[in-house]
């Protein structure tokens, strides 16, 4: 994939021929999609009884973000600036089933933020995964900021930073893009399109269709691509990761996924969404897909996919558990990590 000449977007077709990971890398990535499906299910009914308070469901985009995160993986100096709908990304860069848990039920011993934000939301500097945060697109901003400091300072960085498509519309985006495009800084914007912000519909913040369109007026390539399928995803990402490192500047990728569930746990999209949208939405179910191309290269076996669901149960079972059985934070350490002390 190279950027088109005429600077409009290029939308990223997968070429397996070209794929560079083994069988054990498809199914590792498969069975932490299954995990990430499991662990995102499990809130959700949490949510339901009362137990955890609010939760933006991942259903529908674990392919975009996983596939994202496996190419940037294998970059050694990553960094991450996520939003509030990238559990799976969290997960795959190596958050447990039991810390997620334990973020969704404010229970102590969650490392984010020690309970005292929602889910996943805060930092975690050990797996330079940054600002994770229910302000929409703040991280996008701090991600350059993060990236231009690198720069400064001479230490070699490759961040991506994610963002909805409502996010998108942000000053904060505009600004961002603008300035990275300006000092060719290795930022990856990663669109997750879902086609909705809340209630509102894509046509009713967006007057063209695609947001890489935007790409070219800042000066950097777009590229979209299908963001239920992983493999296109990563090989996508895996080409603007290495332009990133070699010093050819950001990259806008639009990943077009699908939100399987309401925006939140907290909102009813009946009132806005047709159903049968949807419906339709889950025929191209992003974990289906990838099972079925598993299968379909002998990669994976029907009996092999019980033994991962299986394993996931458990976990998920295993570490909602412990959450469940896990005290609160003490009130002491509320002001903890808030205020430096002299
Ligand atoms: C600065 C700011 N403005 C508004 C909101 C309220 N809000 C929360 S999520 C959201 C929609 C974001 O949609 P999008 O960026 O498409 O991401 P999605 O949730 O669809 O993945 C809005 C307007 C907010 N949290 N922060």
């Amino acid at each position: 994939m190279t950027p088109s000449t005429d600077g409009r977007p290029v939308r990223f077709t997968l070429d397996t021929s070209k794929l560079d990971l083994s069988p054990e890398d498809m199914l590792e990535m498969y069975s932490t999609m299954v995990l990430v499906r499991n662990v995102d299910e499990r809130i959700w009914i949490m949510n339901r009884q009362g137990k955890a308070a609010i939760v933006a469901s991942c259903q529908g985009h674990e392919a975009a973000q996983l596939g994202a995160v496996w190419a940037m993986r294998q970059e050694p100096n990553a960094a991450y600036f996520p939003y509030y709908r990238d559990m799976a990304m969290a997960i795959g860069l190596g958050v447990t089933a039991k810390e997620t848990m334990l973020g969704f039920l404010a229970k102590e011993g969650e490392r984010h933020s020690g309970a005292r934000q929602f889910g996943l939301q805060g930092i975690r500097p050990d797996l330079k995964l940054y600002n994770n945060s229910n302000v929409v697109c703040t991280q996008v901003p701090q991600a350059v900021g993060y990236a231009l400091g690198c720069k400064i300072s001479k230490e070699p960085v490759v961040v991506i930073t994610c963002f909805g498509d409502g996010a998108a519309s942000q000053g904060d985006c505009h600004e961002a893009m603008n300035f990275a495009a300006i000092h060719k800084l290795p930022v990856i914007f990663f669109c997750e399109n879902n086609k909705y912000a809340i209630s509102v519909p894509l046509s009713k913040q967006m007057a063209i269709a695609n947001v890489a369109e935007r790409a070219q007026a800042y000066g950097m390539p777009g590229v979209i691509v299908d963001g239920t399928d992983i493999l296109a995803t990563y090989q996508a990402t895996e080409e603007a990761v290495r332009r990133a490192a070699q010093g050819g500047g950001p990259t806008l990728i639009e990943a077009k996924v699908e939100r399987y569930l309401p925006h939140t746990s907290d909102d009813d999209d009946t009132r806005y969404r047709p159903q049968e949208e949807v419906q339709e939405a889950r025929k191209y179910d992003p974990l289906r897909l990838f099972k079925e191309f598993l299968i379909s290269k002998g990669v994976l076996t029907e009996a092999l996919d019980q033994r991962f669901q299986q394993e996931a149960r458990a976990e998920v079972n295993q570490a909602t558990e412990f959450a469940e059985q896990a005290p609160f934070p003490k009130a002491d350490d509320f002001l903890e990590h808030v205020y430096g002390s002299s």
